[in-house]
């Protein structure tokens, strides 16, 4: 590994005051160790870290960055906001243009909220869920990530389709009772608990595309499952499009697979880098939300003016490009030299690829669950994963998560990625 004393210096400092020297855990490098790089500044593909390291990125801030870093397009926008007033806690007609602009990607959103984070999304389609449905009981699936709050940072209970237990210190165990989490793409354990549990069922919120156990797509049917079996039961179907959406098409996984989802929640690209996050769906449904209905949801800096630029100048952009589905062609040939490099290595590779999401599982696969996917080879993947830094690329700091393109990668960036696998495939 080479040394970063800049970063180190900075992360000692860090860790005097915020809690393991980061605002979000997996930027602490915890699972593939070493000292986690500080960055100094991006711009498109690239990244600098404090000791003036350049890398390709690949983490591009967990999704958001799908134009790449600093689009000057993008940082006008924010730029000219900010001299008019960086927030007013009223309504400002931004809103209503970056609503608009995604409602015409996202055609199930008949009414829907602006938010600071995916996580205030998929807390507030759940509270929603429960509102409209006057029931507690929500589905959520192991491997899947919908952000930190309490009722969803719930593992299986034993047996897996029983009472949900927390995952988290913090969090009460009546509260988690009420999460029920089964396996991922399990037809038979799903339709089990409709059968058993269906009229308490308030709702299901997947990732239709999983990205947080690494990149793991719904089997042939499960989604459509899903949909079915909400329906039949009163339950809602939501759909955490928080990393999916804009990224494996632009009108995200529901566009794919031609189910209407009840409630979707998005994040990440939508702001541009900016922190925001949105729920909406069926407008009887959201009729529900203050000020309109009785489930209460609300938010000091929620729509706020600099963000919504952003977002509007981003999904400006997106449309212009025709992303994601511009990057496919980048997206094969990384996909195939990646593949190539592990296999002159002999190194066994299950890649997986939807959009402008890809991931590498270090193993033969296939991957079809949480369950598969903690069969990957974590302390090899650790290993690639520095070879790679050192070689000035930064992958995603964990075997489950997924890396991300943007439309500022050049067919150079991949040629030099892939360049750096070969090396670094073979130094395993
Ligand atoms: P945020 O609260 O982090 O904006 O969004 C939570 C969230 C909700 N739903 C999905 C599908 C998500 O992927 C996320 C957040 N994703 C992680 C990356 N795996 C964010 C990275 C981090 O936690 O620092």
């Amino acid at each position: 590994m080479i040394s970063r004393p800049c970063s180190e210096g900075l992360f000692a400092e860090a860790q005097k005051i915020i809690p393991g020297g980061v605002d979000s855990p997996v930027r602490a490098f915890g699972s593939v160790g070493g000292t986690p790089v500080f960055i100094d500044r991006g711009n498109g593909s690239r990244i600098w870290d404090a000791d003036g390291n350049e890398y390709i990125d690949y983490v591009l801030s967990w999704g958001p960055l799908l134009l790449g870093h600093a689009h000057p397009r993008v940082v006008a926008a924010i730029q000219e906001a900010a001299a008019q007033g960086t927030s007013f806690g009223a309504p400002t007609a931004s809103e209503t243009e970056l609503a608009g602009l995604i409602q015409d990607a996202y055609p199930s959103m008949e009414l829907l909220r602006f938010v600071n984070s995916g996580t205030e999304a998929t807390m507030s389609a759940i509270r929603v869920a429960r509102g409209f449905t006057g029931r507690n009981l929500i589905i959520k699936f192991e491997g899947c990530y919908h952000g930190h709050a309490d009722g969803l940072l719930v593992k299986a209970g034993s047996g897996g389709a029983t009472l949900g237990i927390p995952d988290s210190a913090g969090v009460p165990e009546d509260y988690a009772r009420n999460t029920i989490t089964l396996p991922y793409n399990d037809a038979e354990a799903t339709k089990n608990f409709f059968k058993k549990e269906g009229k308490n069922i308030a709702g299901v919120i997947i990732e239709p595309v999983g990205g947080n156990m690494g990149l793991v797509p719904p089997v042939e049917g499960f989604i459509e499952l899903l949909a079915r079996e909400t329906k039949n039961v009163g339950a809602l179907l939501i759909f955490d499009e928080v990393m999916t959406g804009f990224r494996v098409a632009r009108g995200g996984a529901q566009s794919i697979f031609g189910v209407r989802p009840d409630l979707t929640t998005l994040g990440k690209v939508i702001g541009g880098g900016m922190p925001v996050g949105a729920y909406g769906g069926q407008r009887e449904i959201m009729e529900m939300v203050a000020p309109l209905g009785p489930v209460y949801q609300a938010g000091t800096l929620s729509g706020n003016p600099l963000a919504m630029a952003a977002g509007v100048e981003t999904l400006r952009l997106i449309q212009e490009q025709g992303l994601p589905e511009a990057l496919e062609e980048r997206s094969r040939q990384l996909d195939e030299g990646m593949s190539e490099a592990a296999r002159a290595a002999n190194v066994s590779l299950w890649s997986v690829r939807r959009g402008s999401m890809f991931c590498s599982f270090f193993q033969d696969g296939p991957v079809r669950n949480f369950e598969d996917a903690k069969r990957s080879d974590t302390k090899k993947y650790a290993k690639f994963f520095h070879a790679m830094l050192d070689r000035g690329v930064l992958v995603a700091p964990s075997q489950f998560e997924v890396g991300f393109l943007s439309s500022s990668h050049t067919g150079a960036d991949i040629e030099m990625t892939v360049r750096a696998a070969r090396e670094a495939f073979s130094a395993l």
